[in-house]
């Protein structure tokens, strides 16, 4: 059964792949899974057809048959479970890559977004440029430590899993913040995630929804 996931119509990002479908997306090109997207405008996210999908009216979501998900953390260990390609078979091995996703998305992802949303929405506030700091060096902290972890390894627990799949889509939300940047090893572990053949398919795909709403307008 060919899974449908939801993507935006027309991505703030402008396809450069930092909406969260993008992780969906490189997770089915890994295992191989062929999918349909439907993509949403803005004026039905909140809309109770879409609610009946996800209760926070976000994309994406992932329908297969009558099974229907929300929260990319559990699409993409969904994924990962019932197709081989981004977990290891070694049990301990498997729990130390759901580990990995965990972290990317519990303790690495909030500090990189707690940083970004003040720049959307309280950049002309008076506290913005004394808060911005403090929020770059929460971000730097985990910088540190996760730089310090991967060394000079290709992946964060031996062979590509899920765990970095979800590390390299939360370290990319950095595009921009020259944060990255600061740490040559977590640079070179983005550029080879992106380098996957999987992630370029993914990448492709996402930003043609961008091109084509653009020659359309
Ligand atoms: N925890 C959820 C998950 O992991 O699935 C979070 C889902 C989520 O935040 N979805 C966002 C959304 O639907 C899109 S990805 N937002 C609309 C809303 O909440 O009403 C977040 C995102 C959006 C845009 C950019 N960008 O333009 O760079 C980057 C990331």
């Amino acid at each position: 059964m060919i899974p449908t996931i939801t993507a935006f119509e027309r991505s703030p990002d402008r396809g450069q792949g930092l909406a969260r479908d993008m992780r969906v997306r490189w997770a089915l090109e890994e295992v191989g899974l062929l999918y349909d997207v439907r993509l949403l405008p803005f004026s039905q996210m909140k809309e109770p057809a879409h609610r009946a999908l996800h209760p926070f009216g976000q994309i994406p979501t992932y329908e297969e048959g009558d099974l229907i998900l929300f929260e990319t953390g559990s699409i993409v260990l969904h994924i990962a479970e019932n197709h081989a390609g981004l977990l290891p078979a070694d049990r301990n091995a498997r729990a130390r890559a759901i580990t990995w996703m965990f972290a990317a998305l519990n303790t690495v992802e909030p500090p990189i977004v707690e940083r970004e949303m003040p720049g959307y929405l309280e950049r002309n506030k008076p506290w913005y440029e004394e808060r911005l700091p403090i929020l770059t060096d929460r971000v730097r902290h985990r910088l540190d430590d996760l730089a310090g972890r991967l060394g000079d390894a290709d992946w964060l627990d031996g062979a590509f899993s899920a765990g970095d799949l979800l590390m390299v889509t939360v370290l990319r939300r950095l595009d921009g913040s020259g944060l990255l940047e600061e740490y040559p090893n977590l640079s070179a572990y983005v550029a080879r995630g992106e380098a996957r053949p999987a992630y370029e398919r993914a990448f492709a795909d996402q930003l043609a929804v961008f091109t084509t709403a653009s020659a359309g307008r």
